[in-house]
């Protein structure tokens, strides 16, 4: 008896300090990717697949400006457009089983670029995974704002995620990393979620990590059912730009993005079966390794 609770601290202490591999989805640095537009869906495979959403030519994979690692994507929305007239490039991904690794992480660069920065209009872009039980429902997002009523150079470009409150997911969770970051600069942006516990776990900008675990994820309301759901279903990646024009105030943008990874894994290092549950069945193939050799 004296050796079984012996043996359980020594396995839970162990799962607190450990992560198992990872499981990958899907990472590209664009280095590759033929340049130019992307193409109508499902893309060309000389651009690996990337396609575009709603219009053409408002979007390439370039190496124009100043990249840090080659070629990167390129989101544009221009001073012209229609206020709320969008550009989307999406990459579909075969749908992974997040059963035995439900820690989803989704990895970045990006680089914000506004023709006006001291203009108030809203900058607003987003970078996220998309999936089922039907199209379009949000897995995990984040955006990247500014403007909207403050100049642009004064309030800079700043990180948010939604979550589900119970009634929408129009409260933005109050963060405290990815605040007033410096426009035509490269960021790193790293949201990590639990699929499984239906919980943000944290969010890291530039090597500051905040920890979201109170938060739950964001739903799609499902307009047949009445109801909001949770997205299951990992189909594809999304990034998006909107152009959202005051009267007074326009504005051309641009996101970059680089450096894209879609990855996850098990937490549970006492997992020792593989189906990320610890239960009798890892005790057992722990006890029957127990000692053997000493
Ligand atoms: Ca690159
Ligand atoms: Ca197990």
């Amino acid at each position: 008896m004296k050796r079984y609770v012996i043996v359980i601290s020594v396995v839970v202490f162990h799962c607190c300090f450990t992560s198992a591999e990872n499981a990958v989805y899907y990472a590209t640095n664009f280095d590759d990717l033929a340049l130019g537009p992307t193409q109508h869906h499902p893309g060309s495979e000389t651009q690996d697949w990337w396609f575009y959403g709603v219009r053409p030519d408002f979007d390439e994979i370039q190496d124009e400006i100043v990249v840090k690692c080659g070629r990167a994507l390129r989101l544009h929305v221009s001073i012209d457009d229609d206020p709320f007239e969008q550009t989307i490039v999406k990459r579909e991904i075969a749908p992974p089983d997040l059963s035995r690794s439900p820690v989803v992480t989704l990895e970045a660069d990006f680089y914000a670029v506004t023709s006006d920065q001291e203009a108030v209009n809203e900058y607003y872009t987003t970078l996220g995974v998309f999936g089922g039980p039907h199209p379009g429902y949000c897995i995990m997002e984040f955006g990247l704002f500014s403007g909207n009523g403050t100049a642009k150079n004064v309030r800079n470009v700043n990180v948010g995620i939604a979550y589900f409150n119970g009634v929408d997911n129009n409260v933005p969770v109050a963060l405290t990393v990815g605040q007033g970051l410096a426009w035509e600069t490269w960021h790193h942006v790293k949201l990590v979620i639990d699929q499984r516990a239906d919980c943000y776990v944290s969010l890291t900008v530039n090597g500051d990590t905040e920890l979201l675990g109170d938060y739950a994820l964001p739903r799609s309301f499902d307009w047949d059912a009445q109801e909001w759901k949770r997205g299951q279903l990992i189909d594809h990646i999304q990034a998006c730009i909107h152009a959202l024009h005051w009267d007074t105030d326009k504005s051309s943008d641009d996101i970059y993005w680089d450096n894209l990874t879609l990855y996850s894994h098990c937490p549970l290092k006492a997992d020792l079966s593989g189906d990320c549950k610890v239960d009798m069945e890892d005790f057992a193939l722990f006890a029957a390794e127990w000692l053997m050799g000493t």
